[in-house]
């Protein structure tokens, strides 16, 4: 008995060793959204969710699923569209959908503008909606909640009696503003683009220029003052550039390639 209550602790300790070593950010963040439910998907529940590289057809998962493995990339500023796919057992019932991003990272849905859609007692196929990023949105990995109820508005912290909830993952990335001055005078350039090591950047005055590279996710990397960065020691993949020249700032995708 006493063997096995000991062996029993070693698992729990190697367990807890293997949860607190793999816990990424990412994971901390989850654990801090209130959970949100449909208690019973007997008659209905979420068949497909579609935004950018997300397009996700699922069953019905016991009234909540975490397809958080499934992410797809925004920028601010930049108009989305989000399609929803209810899935019904037999009769068409009226459904209403909330869907929430969590714009400020700081775990839950509920700050101002968080909804981005919301609609009530649809028994229409699928239900389709466009947002715009907001300007106010933090750069990174976040949560967006897609609530379905039958009959009232889903909350994003409440279980409710029929539906589902499923939750995904955005990467919000800085707004994409090049294709903006394409059309206007030239007020900076970066090359080589692709690199495998150095990029120059030249803008109308360098003199302060404060430049700052970021990774797909958005994590800072790299922050310098020179006109000529080294990137060699960076990963193969894509990283965004902001150039700040005191004056103006830009944005520059920049693809690293060996
Ligand atoms: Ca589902
Ligand atoms: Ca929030
Ligand atoms: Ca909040």
């Amino acid at each position: 008995m006493k063997k096995t209550s000991k062996i029993i602790s070693i698992f729990i300790i190697i367990n807890l060793f293997f949860v607190i070593n793999t816990n990424s950010q990412n994971e901390i963040l989850n654990n801090l959204y209130l959970s949100s439910k449909g208690e019973s998907t007997n008659d209905e529940w979420i068949r497909q969710v579609i935004l950018g590289d997300i397009n996700n057809k699922s069953e019905a998962n016991g009234g909540y699923a975490d397809f958080s493995s499934h992410s797809t990339t925004v920028n601010i500023g930049s108009k989305q569209e989000i399609t929803i796919h209810p899935g019904w057992t037999g009769t068409l019932y009226h459904e209403s959908y909330s869907v929430w991003i969590d714009y400020n990272q700081d775990g839950d849905f509920e700050d101002d503008n968080e909804l981005i859609y919301s609609k009530e007692k649809s028994k229409e196929k699928f239900v389709k909606a466009e947002f715009i990023v907001p300007q106010n949105a933090i750069i990174g990995t976040t949560r967006m909640r897609v609530s379905m109820s039958y009959t009232e508005l889903p909350e994003s912290n409440k279980n409710f009696a029929y539906g589902e909830v499923e939750d995904y993952t955005l990467l919000i990335e800085p707004e994409n503003i090049f294709s903006e001055i394409i059309d206007e005078e030239i007020k900076f350039s970066v090359y080589p683009n692709p690199t495998a090591d150095i990029i120059n950047i030249e803008t109308k005055n360098n003199d302060n220029l404060e430049i700052e590279i970021f990774s797909s996710t958005g994590t800072l990397l790299l922050a310098s003052n020179s006109a000529n960065i080294n990137i060699s020691q960076f990963a193969d993949g894509i990283y965004t550039l902001r150039i700040n020249t005191g004056e103006d700032i830009y944005y520059e995708k920049i693809l690293k390639k060996k």
